[in-house]
């Protein structure tokens, strides 16, 4: 019985050649995913539409010559007259894809793949992966669940709403019999006066000690001045939070005191002058120490660096950013926005020789304790750069350049351990509502020791490789 001994080896060359196969898919799968969230995800995802469309079987859809010339160019292809491709863009309403020309087919069919993997995958897992971290949608059977529960307590809602109707059609036949009113609905609304203070009093201060936790204010500034700034909110907030304790508890005791019983009458009076002059005193002494007090905190963050400050560019566009640092000479290469284009992004000016140790990332890092001084562009429309966490936000507005500067207190490996979370990372948000995929437009931010910076920026390559002080070079 050859076949029988044959059949052991026979097995395993066909794992192996299975195993081999796969790894090569899986291989250019996860260098796909990897080229899918640095490209497409501003845009894309599997399952959701965003700007563009879901891509979910899109390998069923089109031919992959055809998704390789789409994704290289598909202006282009709809310029050439494809019909496809012209019809996908006017049912997006004309909303134009980014050119990828700097992808080559295999990276391009590497995407495919990943795409395709995810397309496969079930739903669940895929559309986990398909989001960027942070905002995970729920499952389908969730939506089911929490959709068929919205409608019976709807339904509940009417009917109750029904109940309550002849509750009262009731009481106001009993009060036609009687010849007085069944209920006295000054006594009730009285009641009602005390119980809404006391339980909005008693759900605010749950909701600070249980939600507080999860504000970036808990885990404390990771920026010199953001203990300043942290200082600040909360005595705003302290001052803030004593007045309004004191004023909701005297509007509403008064109103279940005072309830009109019919015999009382209330005093009236114009005008007493010695009281408004404390109510408005008071409060604007208090408001004018507080503002004061923010002009200052203000000044200091945004006043002049020293002149060899670390300079790094935040550049904004729909729907993502860039980080440039100003390499080795610290200084950061003109830009001009006529040399923007598909390799250059950035419009950075391929003239000026202070550009070419610049380095570009989609990745900011910052060394701990030392100060960064930051420039901020816009390409297209107006984007807010907000670091949370450094207690940061500035404007980004094309063609009006804006700065400041902060020191990073805080490695991400501490804040980690602080958190006790190991998946945690700073980040920078868009924090002005730019268009469809604002939401998805945010950049990891990492704060080394001085040492990893180093390494990171080491690691790193410069704009233009090789060249010094001489001619201008080409980058387009
Ligand atoms: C700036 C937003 C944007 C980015 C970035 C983007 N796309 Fe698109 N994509 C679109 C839009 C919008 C469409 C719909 C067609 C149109 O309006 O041009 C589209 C269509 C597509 C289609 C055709 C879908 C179909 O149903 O046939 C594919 C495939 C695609 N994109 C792949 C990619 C890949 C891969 C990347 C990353 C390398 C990418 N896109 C990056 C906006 C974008
Ligand atoms: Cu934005």
């Amino acid at each position: 019985m050859k076949i029988f001994k044959l059949l052991p080896k026979t097995a395993l060359v066909m794992a192996l050649t299975f195993s081999l196969i796969s790894g090569l898919f899986a291989q250019s799968a996860e260098e796909g995913k990897t080229l899918f969230q640095a490209n497409c995800t501003s845009c894309h995802a599997i399952n959701d539409k965003v700007v563009g469309p879901a891509l979910k079987d899109v390998h069923k859809r089109r031919e992959e010559a055809w998704l390789v010339k789409w994704i290289k160019n598909s202006q282009k292809l709809i310029a050439s007259g494809d019909a496809v491709a012209v019809q996908l863009y006017k049912e997006n309403n004309e909303s134009p894809m980014t050119a990828f020309e700097n992808l080559s087919d295999n990276q391009i069919k590497s995407i495919i793949a990943y795409v395709k993997a995810e397309s496969e995958a079930p739903a669940a897992t895929a559309a986990v992966a398909a989001t960027t971290p942070g905002n995970v949608p729920p499952s389908e059977d969730g939506n089911d669940l929490s959709s068929s529960i919205n409608w019976l307590l709807l339904l509940i809602g009417v009917l109750l709403l029904g109940v309550i109707r002849y509750v009262f059609i009731i009481l106001g036949r009993i009060s036609d019999i009687q010849g007085k009113p069944a209920i006295n609905w000054n006594s009730v609304n009285a009641v009602l006066m005390l119980v809404f203070v006391v339980v909005g009093l008693i759900a605010g201060t749950w909701e600070f000690i249980v939600h507080g936790k999860l504000t970036y204010f808990n885990e404390g500034p990771a920026s010199a001045h953001g203990v300043e700034y942290d200082n600040m909110f909360m005595i705003t907030l302290i001052i803030t939070g004593i007045v309004f304790i004191i004023t909701q508890i005297l509007l509403f005791w008064y109103g279940f005191k005072y309830k009109s019983d019919g015999k009382r009458k209330a005093l009236y009076y114009a005008d007493n002058h010695k009281l408004e002059l404390w109510w408005t005193a008071v409060p604007a002494v208090v408001l004018t120490v507080l503002v004061i007090r923010g002009l200052i905190t203000w000044s200091h963050m945004t006043a002049k660096t020293e002149p060899n400050t670390r300079n790094v560019e935040i550049f904004a566009y729909q729907f993502g950013w860039n980080a440039r640092h100003a390499g080795a000479d610290n200084k950061l290469g003109k830009h001009d926005f006529r040399q923007v284009g598909k390799v250059n992004a950035l419009g950075v000016d391929t003239a000026d020789v202070n550009a070419y140790d610049d380095i570009i990332v989609n990745e900011l890092h910052l060394e701990v304790n030392e100060p960064v001084e930051f420039a901020f562009r816009a390409k297209d429309v107006i984007h807010s750069a907000y670091f949370p966490h450094f207690r940061a936000q500035m404007n980004v507005v094309p063609g009006l350049p804006t700065r400041f500067h902060f020191t990073p207190t805080v490695t991400t490996a501490e804040m980690r351990t602080k958190k006790n979370d190991s998946n945690f990372d700073y980040i920078l948000l868009c924090n002005k509502i730019c268009g469809g995929a604002h939401y998805r437009m945010k950049m990891k931010v990492v704060v080394d020791t001085k040492e990893d910076y180093q390494k990171w920026l080491k690691s790193q390559p410069v704009l233009v490789a090789g060249k010094s002080a001489n001619a201008p070079v080409a980058m387009n």
